[in-house]
């Protein structure tokens, strides 16, 4: 037997007196938000924006005399995209950050959800321990610790050793997945050093892969090529060797992304601000803002973009300008 529910709105006589009585339940008139749910098109929320590697790089350098990785587990710099409310994300989705690890450190292995990635930038005689497995860094390389891998890094290196980090830790963070351990040794013990390894992109091969690599007929991009297929479940990467002079076709995805000069210098226009680059600089081009590259001298770039996510839900859209 159901006990009769007292009809709570039969003697509601106005608008007002409804929206009144239906706020302590916390539900709101659809008709009647202040702000819309749905718009025609991608907001323009996060901004264009570039860091410039010689400022980056010139931080780095003081953190590395200021904190030590018994103190800081990661000596890096957060690249946050500079709108109102925003101190972490590059991107909606994204974050990149500049490490740097000093001569004979170790940084503490650890694991989370967020699937993340390096691409090196200086310095020889680096190396990350990726579940057990050491493999060693050097500028050009990109290397993976995909979603939930216990990864520690360490350098035997005479100097500095610098990078740029890449997570999916805003989107975790977004959708809620988050877990995060410290290794129980602290250090995590080395079983092998691999030569060869599906978490590794040495630099020489993609520069290999490059002199193959057709040109999009389109215009969109020179020659380019995709790094894994894709890399990580929630992260594209791709670089582009665009010759001197060249420019790209202007186009927009829907697909957020960040740029990493690997080689070159250059200029961007990211929906109408120019911004000129050269190597270790790093780019956000939220969604939906038109971008075009102009190369000055030979360049590669290095894209990290949201596209696997946006294309597993059916939202990945590209269009011209
Ligand atoms: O190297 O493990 O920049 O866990 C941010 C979070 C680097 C890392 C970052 C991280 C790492
Ligand atoms: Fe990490």
């Amino acid at each position: 037997m159901t006990a009769a529910i007292a009809p709570a709105f039969s003697g509601t006589e106005t608008l007002d007196a409804l929206y009144a009585g239906l706020a302590p339940l916390s539900i709101n008139a659809g008709w009647a938000k202040p702000t819309p749910s749905l718009w025609p098109e991608p907001r323009r929320n996060f901004v264009p924006f570039r860091w410039s590697w010689s400022e980056g790089r010139a931080a780095l350098e003081a953190a590395g005399r200021l904190v030590d990785t018994e103190f800081a587990e990661r000596r890096n710099l957060i690249l946050f995209n500079p709108v109102e409310g925003n101190s972490y994300a590059t991107v909606r989705t994204l974050i990149a950050a500049y490490q740097a690890i000093l001569p004979g450190e170790t940084a503490r292995s650890h694991r989370h959800t967020p699937n993340a990635l390096r691409f090196i930038l200086e310095g020889e005689g680096s190396y990350t321990v990726v579940d057990g497995e050491r493999l060693e860094m050097r500028p050009g390389d990109v290397l993976l610790t995909p979603n939930w891998c216990w990864h520690g890094h360490g350098s035997e290196a005479d100097g500095l050793c610098l990078w740029l980090d890449c997570l999916d830790a805003p989107l975790v963070q977004l959708l809620e997945p988050m877990f995060f351990e410290p290794h129980p040794e602290e250090y995590e013990t080395v079983r092998t050093a691999p030569a060869a390894s599906p978490f590794i992109f040495r630099w020489e091969d993609t520069l290999a892969r490059l002199d193959g690599a057709a040109p999009d007929p389109e215009g969109r991009h020179f020659g380019r090529i995709e790094l894994g297929a894709p890399a990580l479940s929630s992260i594209a990467l791709f670089m582009q060797r665009q010759p001197a002079g060249e420019r790209t076709r202007a186009t927009r995805s829907t697909a957020n992304q960040i740029v990493c000069v690997a080689r070159g210098t250059g200029r961007s226009e990211i929906d109408g601000e120019a911004f000129s680059w050269s190597r270790g600089d790093v780019m956000a081009i939220p969604a939906w803002r038109s971008f075009a590259h102009r190369a000055e001298t030979d360049a590669v770039l290095f894209a990290m973009t949201d596209e696997p996510v946006m294309r597993q839900l059916g939202w990945l859209r590209t269009a011209d300008g």
